[in-house]
């Protein structure tokens, strides 16, 4: 059920300072920024110069607040790679078809992601250490 590796996400401190630092030294573009308040998070995805919208990103993950996902990750292990994002055409679907597998997932059901994309996350404790979300993009675009 996995369609491409959506991308793969770093926790930040700054995010403007994050962004300036792919794009000047690797000549990333920034190809969206968005506030998800649930997520606690600020966030911009990147791109290698002419690639397709739906080419592999790079996610930069901002805390919007210590007590998050990000301010957690940022306290405990410092900046870094963060997760590894799986596209997915049924989110639904991957995480029934995973959790009987016995893998857990981290929601009940999927939640809002980038660009209204609906997502949900396998404990990286039962993925290898590496925290593996499952991202449906929404229908009316990347
Ligand atoms: N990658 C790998 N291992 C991780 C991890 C990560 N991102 N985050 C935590 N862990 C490890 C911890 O180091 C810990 O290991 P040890 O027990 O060996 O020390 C273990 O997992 C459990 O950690 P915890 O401290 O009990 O749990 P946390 O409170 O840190 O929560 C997690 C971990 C994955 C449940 C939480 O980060 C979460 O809910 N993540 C999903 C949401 C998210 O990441 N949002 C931001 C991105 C949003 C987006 O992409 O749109």
């Amino acid at each position: 059920f996995v369609t491409a590796i959506d991308h793969v996400g770093i926790a930040v401190p700054d995010l403007d300072a994050a962004i300036a630092f792919h794009t000047e030294h690797f000549g990333l573009e920034v190809a969206h920024e968005e506030v998800n308040e649930e997520q606690g998070i600020r966030e911009a995805m990147l791109r290698a110069p002419g690639t397709a919208g739906t080419a592999t990103a790079i996610q930069l993950l901002a805390p919007l607040r210590d007590d998050s996902a990000i301010g957690k990750f940022l306290a405990k292990s410092g900046p870094g790679l963060q997760q590894l994002a799986y596209r997915v055409s049924d989110v639904d679907a991957a995480a029934a078809a995973l959790r009987a597998q016995g893998l857990r997932l981290l929601y009940d059901e999927a939640k809002r992601g980038t660009s209204n994309s609906r997502v949900n996350f396998v404990h990286p404790k039962d993925a290898g250490g590496v925290l593996v979300e499952l991202v449906e993009p929404a229908k009316d675009g990347h």
